[in-house]
């Protein structure tokens, strides 16, 4: 039964139509699922409102979420626990890094720069994590978003490579903690994909232009083809898989 009827899982990072984010909630929709939205800034909640409308299941919920603040986390996982008791999952689609730091040499990241890129892409998964995971009382799937970035050079990602490298550390460390609890954390790396945050990596168009020319399947990837490993890895179609980093990226990480 592939069905994610009765489920409710917890959706983080949408900005727009092309967010990540909101190709895992079009996929976990389309498989019947109930959808939590975590917004965090007022000026998100209209958008992420206007967007959910045009999902099949009208009952989505919206929160107020800024990984920034543990007070706005608190209130966020414990309304939402007030709310709707339970949840069976949830999507971590958020990072952020001076788009100063995302352009030149690495070596000239600013002390600021570089625990504002760890703070808001890394250590939040942490802090959502220890509050989600007293919701998932009945077992639980998480997935994270990193990229390759994190695991060798890419030119002009600079800090926020060094901080998905830390994402990925804090995945398989988390992993092990909550896994007795039979709740299990993955991360996609997906391939370069144009949304808000990408415009904000020096030139990555040629980044883009890369992958179509090199990788194994000659084309980029697209916000379906995440949607869809998403729904594995937050479904019971990944029993049994955890601390695992799945590469959703036309095979472009194979290559030397
Ligand atoms: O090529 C790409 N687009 C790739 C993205 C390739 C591989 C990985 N990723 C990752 C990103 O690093 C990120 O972790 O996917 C995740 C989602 O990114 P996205 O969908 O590319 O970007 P976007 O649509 O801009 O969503 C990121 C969102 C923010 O949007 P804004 O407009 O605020 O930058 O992260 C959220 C926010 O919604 N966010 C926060 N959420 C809560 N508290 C915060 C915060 N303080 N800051 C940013």
């Amino acid at each position: 039964n592939f069905s994610l009827e009765g489920k409710t899982y917890v959706i983080m990072g949408v900005a727009n139509k092309r967010s990540l984010a909101w190709g895992i909630a079009k996929t976990l929709d389309e498989a019947g699922a109930d959808l939590i939205f975590t917004y965090a800034n007022e000026r998100f909640e209209k958008p992420v409102r206007q967007l959910a409308e045009t999902l099949k299941n009208k009952n989505s919920r919206f929160y107020l979420c800024d990984v920034t603040n543990d007070e706005s986390i608190d209130q966020a996982f414990e309304t939402i626990g007030e709310d709707v008791g339970s949840i069976a999952g949830l999507a971590h689609c958020i990072a952020f890094a001076d788009k100063n730091d995302l352009k030149g040499e690495f070596i000239d990241t600013s002390r600021d720069g570089y625990l504002l890129a760890h703070n808001i892409s890394a250590y939040s998964l942490v802090a959502v994590t220890r509050r989600a995971e007293k919701l998932m009382t009945d077992g639980g799937k998480i997935v994270t978003l990193t990229y390759l970035g994190g695991e060798r050079v890419v030119q002009n990602y600079n800090v926020m490579g060094v901080a998905k490298a830390s994402l990925d550390a804090t995945m398989k460390y988390l992993a092990n903690d909550i896994g007795k609890k039979n709740i299990r954390i993955n991360a996609i790396s997906a391939g370069p994909i144009r949304t808000l945050s990408a415009k904000g990596v020096g030139d990555f168009n040629s980044i883009l232009k890369d992958i179509e020319e090199k990788a194994p399947l000659r084309k980029a990837v697209t916000q379906e083809d995440v949607g869809a490993n998403a729904y594995y890895l937050l479904s019971d179609l990944s029993n049994g898989v955890t601390g695992e980093i799945i590469h959703v990226d036309s095979g472009y990480s194979i290559l030397g």
